[in-house]
């Protein structure tokens, strides 16, 4: 079996240490088309399966702003790596599961690497990972990039994933997303990704307004679900209200994944 393999997180997750690890000397440097930006593509195997594994070029966020985010984005929406490895970074979970939430709202077959495991304890912060990954409802694999901890594990479990569910947020933020996939459905023939598109017009994305080109009676009812949502929230701009229902979510997944003086540590570095 093939699979194409995508590897998606933060700037300074480990993920050259881990792409390294993992295709050892079988890997290929070029550039993405029409940027400068490096393209580093490698091969493995693991049992009868052979994964071509793509480093994404880092990135804190799917929004449209800078060339690294547009790069990864496209190639994950367009190009359908069969499968993703999400790599964050464990000593700064809440920030890189910024990334993580918006990878769950397209609902791609993925697993998370926690990474960093090794400072994690050296630093004596326990990280319960059954718990972060029942959360997330995405398999969660403890890893070691650079001693090289948790790679058959991770292959393991992300060859092996059936789960591609989105990330389900509270009740009213939910009505919101489905009045926006409502109008996604009359505009898109291909399905997929309904729902991160939902989640893309809520916070405004330009591209993905062009890419649908709603005619007016749509763009009004897309600005007036944008206005109840932020009144829902309490939030004067729409950025705000979206990036706030996000730290939300992360923050109670985190509260039950991390015990009170690990989450204070953790923020004092
Ligand atoms: P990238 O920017 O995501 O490609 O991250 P890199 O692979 O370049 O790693 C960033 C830094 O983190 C480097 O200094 C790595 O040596 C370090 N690093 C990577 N993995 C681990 C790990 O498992 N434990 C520790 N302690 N450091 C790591
Ligand atoms: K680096
Ligand atoms: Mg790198």
């Amino acid at each position: 079996m093939k699979h194409t393999v995508a590897l998606v997180g933060n700037p300074n997750s480990g993920k050259t240490t881990l792409f390294n690890q993992l295709t050892g000397s079988k890997q290929h440097v070029g550039n993405w088309p029409g940027v400068t930006i490096e393209k580093k593509v490698g091969q493995f195997t693991y049992e009868e399966h052979e994964i071509t594994l793509v480093d994404l070029p880092g990135i804190y966020s799917m929004s449209p702003y800078s060339i690294e985010e547009v790069v990864s984005r496209d190639y994950i929406m367009d190009e359908h790596p069969d499968l993703l490895i999400n790599i964050v970074d464990g000593t700064n979970l809440e920030r890189n599961l910024y990334l993580s939430m918006q990878l769950k709202e397209l609902g791609l077959p993925m697993v998370i690497a926690v990474n960093m495991m090794d400072e994690l304890q050296q630093k004596e912060i326990e990280l319960n990972i059954a718990q972060l990954s029942k959360e997330l409802n995405t398999p969660v694999v403890p890893i070691s990039a650079r001693n090289g901890e948790g790679m058959n594990e991770l292959v393991h479990s992300l060859l092996h994933n059936t789960n591609s569910s989105t990330y389900i947020y509270d009740v009213q933020t939910e009505n919101i997303l489905s009045r926006i996939q409502t109008l996604v459905e009359e505009t898109r023939h291909d399905h997929t990704h309904d729902k991160f598109y939902a989640f893309k017009l809520l916070e405004n994305d330009e591209l993905i307004k062009k890419n649908l080109n709603f005619n007016e009676t749509q763009l009004n009812e897309l600005h007036s679900i944008q206005r109840d949502f932020c009144v829902l929230k309490n939030q004067k701009d729409i950025d705000m209200a979206v990036a706030d229902t996000r730290y939300m979510e992360i923050e109670r997944i985190v509260s039950h994944s991390l015990c009170r003086p690990c989450i204070a540590q953790m923020k004092s570095g």
